[in-house]
C-alpha cells in the first residue's frame, strides 16, 4: 500500500517538475519597426498578429521543441477572414515569400503582402493537412480590388505585413471552424533554376 503511495507521489512530483521546467511558449510582444524579425519562426517573441474579423491565434508546439502559429476562426456568414503579421521590409535582392502552411483540411488561401498604406497584393495557394512549404514569387502577386494603391505597383520597401486570407467559396457549405498553422515565414532570393535535364539531347 505504502509502496504504491510512494510511486504515485514520485510520478506526481515528476509531472510537477516537468510542468515547472517546460520552456515558456514564445509570446506576442510589441517590437519596434526597426527591430522586426526577418524570419517568423515562432521560436522567439514575435510581433502581434492581426486578425479580421477578430479570431484566435496562439503559438503551439507542433513537434517536440518546435512551434508554429495556430490561427482558428469560425467562417460563419462572413466571406473573408484574414491574418496579418508584421514583418521587416525585404532586402532588394528578395524575389519570393516562403512559408510553411498546414490546415485542418485542404483549402485555398490568398497569400501575400500589405504595403504601408494598406495596399494588398496576393495570390492563391492551396494548403493541405500535411505541412507544406509554399513559395510565392513577389512578381506573381496581384493587387486586391478592395484596396487601391497610389501607384498600382508593389513597392518592396513599403511592405509592412505578410497576409493570409481565406475567402469563402461556398457560403452554403462551410465547416464550423477552420484551423491553419503557419511557420518559418521569410523572404528569400529567387530560387535557383532547376538542374539541366540530363536526358535532353
Ligand atoms: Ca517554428
Ligand atoms: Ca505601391
Amino acid at each position: 500500500m505504502w509502496k504504491w503511495i510512494a510511486v504515485a507521489a514520485l510520478i506526481y512530483g515528476l509531472v510537477g517538475l516537468l510542468v515547472a521546467t517546460a520552456p515558456p511558449r514564445p509570446a506576442q510582444v510589441d517590437i519596434p519597426f526597426e527591430q522586426l524579425p526577418h524570419v517568423l519562426d515562432f521560436e522567439h517573441p514575435y510581433p502581434g498578429a492581426l486578425t479580421i474579423p477578430r479570431a484566435h491565434t496562439e503559438v503551439v508546439e507542433v513537434s517536440p521543441g518546435q512551434h508554429a502559429l495556430q490561427w482558428s476562426f469560425k467562417p460563419g456568414k462572413l466571406q473573408v477572414h484574414s491574418l496579418a503579421l508584421p514583418c521587416a521590409p525585404p532586402s532588394p535582392d528578395v524575389r519570393e515569400l516562403v512559408l510553411m502552411v498546414k490546415a485542418d483540411s485542404e483549402l485555398e488561401l490568398h497569400i501575400g503582402v500589405i504595403e504601408e498604406d494598406r495596399s494588398l497584393y496576393a495570390t492563391l495557394r492551396t494548403a493541405g493537412s500535411e505541412p507544406r512549404e509554399i513559395f510565392v514569387p513577389l512578381a506573381e502577386l496581384q493587387p486586391s480590388e478592395r484596396f487601391s494603391d497610389e501607384n498600382g505597383q508593389l513597392d518592396r520597401d513599403q511592405i509592412r505585413h505578410i497576409v493570409l486570407a481565406w475567402h469563402n467559396p461556398r457560403p452554403k457549405d462551410v465547416p464550423s471552424q477552420i484551423e491553419v498553422w503557419v511557420d518559418d515565414i521569410r523572404f528569400e532570393p529567387q530560387a535557383p533554376p532547376p538542374p539541366p535535364d540530363l536526358f535532353m539531347p
